[in-house]
């Protein structure tokens, strides 16, 4: 309950989500993402010092480790890091959209990377902590549209589960949030104005609450010291790929 809990991408959809339900349990998080203003806000919805913010952004490995190292500045430790941060701006491989291409790998698997790369030292020292990643059911299976999309959270998964494999001995738990559809903002980074209307409608009418994961990850966060949740996939009902 008391877990100090670095979260990227905290300022809108599934990252604020985990936040509050988190910091409403009691946790003490530091959270991360580019707009400020988002991340302010959401900091004043908890007492003084418990919610703390910083402008990040995950591309930048030294932003990405000022992030880390104020929690472990202000608390002493860092429990749980959790890299949420991602883009979805889907569009089929011969529009050579390769600039968004670029983008997905930035934040998708790079920043990721950076986290990890961010809060092992801490961890193996403490010989304790917990690294959750936002997967996807895109994860585990593409669509026209989604290569690159779904080529990130693929590496995902082989990164995740070889730092699950690396880090046994030093008691460090992975753990992959994988969800189907969720109302967030995430279709505001699809280029094509169409595809970008048909994700809102369809997530808006029919995805998950944030909270609905953000309850997923309090799940995996919870669990007894002896069990590690390595991934939790989860899609809203009628979702069926
Ligand atoms: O989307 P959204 P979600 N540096 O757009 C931040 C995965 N997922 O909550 O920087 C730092 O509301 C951005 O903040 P800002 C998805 O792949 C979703 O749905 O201020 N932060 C914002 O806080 C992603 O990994 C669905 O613009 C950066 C956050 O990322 C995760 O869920 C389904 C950044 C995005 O929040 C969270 O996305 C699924 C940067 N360079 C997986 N760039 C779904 N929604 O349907 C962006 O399977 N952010």
């Amino acid at each position: 309950k008391d877990k100090v809990v670095v979260i990227t991408g905290a300022s809108s959809g599934i990252g604020k989500a985990t936040t509050e339900v988190l910091a409403k349990a009691g946790a003490k998080v530091v959270i991360g993402a580019r707009r400020k203003d988002r991340l302010a806000e959401l900091a004043g919805e908890f007492p003084a010092g418990q919610v703390l913010y910083q402008v990040t952004d995950v591309t930048d490995r030294q932003s990405v480790q000022n992030l880390v190292d104020l929690a472990k500045s202000k608390f002493g430790r860092v429990d749980v890091l959790y890299n949420n941060a991602g883009l979805m701006p889907i569009s089929q491989l011969a529009e050579l959209k390769v600039a968004e291409w670029d983008r997905m790998i930035d934040v998708n698997i790079k920043g990721v990377l950076y986290g990890i790369a961010a809060v092992l030292p801490t961890m193996i020292q403490q010989k304790q902590g917990h690294i959750i990643t936002t997967d996807s059911v895109a994860g585990h299976i593409v669509h026209p549209g989604t290569a690159v999309y779904a080529g990130t959270k693929y590496a995902i998964q082989a990164i995740m589960d070889g730092l699950r494999q690396e880090q046994i001995a030093n008691h460090i738990k992975t753990t992959m949030i994988s969800p189907g559809a969720v109302d967030t903002e995430l279709y505001s980074t699809i280029s094509d104005d169409a595809t970008r209307a048909q994700v809102q409608k369809d997530e808006k009418e029919n995805g998950l609450s944030p909270i609905d994961v953000a309850n997923a990850v309090a799940y995996a966060i919870d669990q007894p010291d002896k069990v590690a949740i390595n991934e939790v996939l989860l899609r809203p009902r009628s979702q069926e790929r």
